[in-house]
C-alpha cells in the first residue's frame, strides 16, 4: 500500500431519512483516526469535508429518488477531489456520510483502473434502482448506479458508465436484500457472501475465496465499501437501518487484517456512521479499529 493516505469526510445525510450520518466524518475524527494512522508510520494528508447541499425542500415529482439533485451534485464533487488525490499517488480514505456517497468515490476511483474490484461489505445490497426501491433513498442504489442501471444522474456522475462490472464485485454480510436486488444478483451473477455462507464457512475462508475470486477476474485495484451496517447492530449500533445477525467486531478485524496482508486495497470508504444513534461513539471507535487493521497494525 502506499505510505500517503488522503481523508475526505462527505457530510451527506440525504440518500437516506435518519438525520445524524451527516456527522459521521467528525465522529470518526473524533475516535482517533490520524492518529492511529499517523502512529502506522502514514503520511496523513486530511483534507476536510466536501461541501454538501440543503435537503430538497421541494420534492421533485418526476422523480421519487429523495433529494436527487442534492446527492448527485455532492457525489460530482466527490468523485473531482478523489481524482486529485489518487493524481498525488495517495490512497484515497473517505468518510461517510451515507452510503449514497460510494456513487462519488467510485465515479473518482474507476476512472484511474482499467479493471477496478470492489469488496461491497454491507448488510444490504445497495442494488436498488428506482423501480425497485422500497424507500426512494438513494443509499439503497450505489451499487446498482454503478453498474449503469438505474436514473441517469446516479449512473452517469464523473461523466461516464458503468463504474464496475458484476462480475468484478463481492458483496460480503447481506442478510437483508429487496426483491429486485434479489433479481439483479442472479441475473448478474454477482457474487455474494450471505451471513449463511459467513457462519458456514467462516470468515477466513470467505475472504480467501473473496480474494481468489477477484484475483481470477484480474482486477488491477481493489475499493473497499465499508458499510458499518454489516456489521452486528451490537458492535456497531450508531447506523440507520441496523440488521441483526450481523458480521462481529472480531470477524470484521480478521476480514481487515487478511485484506491488510495480501495488500490488494487501494481505496477505500467507511459509511453509516451515525453519532446521534450511537453508544458513546462506539461505532465510530469501531471505523477507527477497523482502519487500524486495513492499514497494517498487529499486536505484536
Ligand atoms: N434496501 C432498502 C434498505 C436499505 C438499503 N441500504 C440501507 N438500507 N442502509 C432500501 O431502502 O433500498
Ligand atoms: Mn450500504
Ligand atoms: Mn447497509
Amino acid at each position: 500500500m502506499k505510505k500517503k493516505i488522503s481523508i475526505l469526510g462527505v457530510p451527506m445525510d440525504l440518500g437516506q431519512m435518519r438525520r445524524g450520518v451527516d456527522m459521521g466524518p467528525s465522529a470518526i475524527r473524533y475516535a482517533g483516526v490520524v492518529e492511529r494512522l499517523e502512529s502506522l508510520g502514514y503520511d496523513i494528508d486530511d483534507q476536510g469535508n466536501i461541501e454538501i447541499d440543503q435537503a430538497e425542500r421541494v420534492h421533485n415529482p418526476d422523480t421519487n429518488l429523495r433529494n436527487l439533485k442534492a446527492v448527485a451534485d455532492g457525489n460530482e464533487r466527490l468523485a473531482a477531489k478523489i481524482h486529485d488525490i489518487i493524481d498525488g499517488d495517495s490512497f484515497p480514505l473517505i468518510f461517510g456520510g451515507d452510503h449514497s456517497i460510494a456513487l462519488g468515490t467510485l465515479a473518482g476511483v474507476s476512472k484511474h483502473y482499467n479493471n477496478l474490484g470492489v469488496i461491497w461489505y454491507d448488510a444490504h445490497g445497495d442494488l436498488n434502482t428506482a423501480d425497485t426501491s422500497p424507500s426512494g433513498n438513494i443509499h439503497g442504489m450505489p451499487l446498482a448506479a454503478s453498474l449503469g442501471i438505474g436514473h441517469e444522474a446516479l449512473t452517469n456522475i464523473g461523466g461516464y458508465t458503468p463504474k464496475v462490472k458484476p462480475e468484478n464485485i463481492v458483496i460480503i454480510g447481506a442478510r437483508s436484500l429487496d426483491e429486485g436486488e434479489r433479481v439483479l444478483i442472479k441475473e448478474k451473477g454477482i457474487k455474494v457472501y450471505t451471513m449463511h455462507e459467513i457462519d458456514r464457512l467462516g470468515m477466513t475462508k470467505v475472504m480467501e475465496e473473496a480474494m481468489a475470486y477477484l484475483k481470477d477476474r484480474q482486477v488491477d485495484g481493489v475499493h473497499l465499501s465499508l458499510d458499518l451496517d454489516g456489521l452486528d447492530p451490537n458492535d456497531a449500533p450508531g447506523v440507520g437501518t441496523p440488521v441483526i445477525g450481523g458480521i462481529s467486531y472480531r470477524e470484521s478485524h480478521l476480514a481487515m487484517e487478511m485484506l491488510a496482508e495480501a495488500g490488494v486495497i487501494t481505496s477505500a470508504e467507511f459509511v453509516e456512521v451515525n453519532p446521534i444513534l450511537d453508544e458513546k461513539n462506539k461505532t465510530a471507535s469501531v471505523a477507527v479499529a477497523l482502519m487500524g487493521s486495513l492499514f497494517g497494525e498487529k499486536l505484536l
